[in-house]
């Protein structure tokens, strides 16, 4: 959480995920088809083939003065330097995995790389929302055996989503954005 000149408030949300999960797909979604949100530009720096080489940006905001900066990182192994340097002072995680069985490993590896980033801190100190990504897949994994392989803390909410049509977009938004809100008003009533 950081406060800007005007006095706003920004929060940081950030989707991870392996590469080609649907990150980018699920952020221009968000920005483009939402209604109901204040929105500054999306700004994405990618390759000529789409991938995103370093991160995309959209901040949005519900009231004037609380914004949400969210953020898509590069989701290749060679890019680990650069989440792990975005993850600093981040708000609210989106873990978006992918439910095509070929990315059972790259789900794996992806988590495993979080855990390691965020220690006993995600899922407590700072909310995170997994995303089931692509759920049109008609070979899709079963939905317990990726949460079993991701390995989160319990109860950790998870939300179906098919980020080229939009379902479950926005709920996920509002899951992870709610969270951040009641933990920042909790932690403020314990100081
Ligand atoms: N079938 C299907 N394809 C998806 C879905 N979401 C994203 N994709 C596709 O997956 C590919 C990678 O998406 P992208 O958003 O670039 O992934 P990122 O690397 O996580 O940012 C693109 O071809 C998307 O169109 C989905 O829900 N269902
Ligand atoms: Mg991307």
């Amino acid at each position: 959480m950081r406060k800007d000149a005007k006095g706003r408030t920004h929060f940081k949300i950030i989707f991870v995920g392996s590469s080609l999960a649907g990150k980018t797909t699920l952020l221009k979604y968000l920005h483009d088809q939402v209604d109901g949100l204040v929105k500054g530009g999306l700004t994405s720096i990618a390759d000529p083939s789409g991938r995103t080489v370093y991160f995309d940006y959209s901040p949005f905001s519900a009231t004037n003065n609380v914004l949400f900066d969210v953020y898509t990182v590069a989701g290749q192994r060679r890019h680990r330097d650069q989440r792990k340097m975005m993850l600093r002072a981040v708000d609210g995680i989106v873990f978006v995995a992918d439910s095509n069985p070929e990315m059972k490993q790259d789900n794996i590896e992806a988590a495993q790389e979080l855990k390691e980033f965020m220690g006993t801190k995600l899922g407590t100190e700072i909310p995170m929302v997994i995303v089931l990504n692509k759920r049109d897949l008609e070979n899709k994994m079963d939905r317990e055996e990726m949460l079993r392989d991701l390995g989160f803390i319990k109860d950790t909410l998870a939300i179906n989503t098919i980020a080229t049509k939009g379902v479950g977009v926005k709920q996920a938004f509002q899951a992870v954005s709610r969270e951040i809100i009641m933990r920042t008003i909790y932690s403020k009533q314990a100081a």
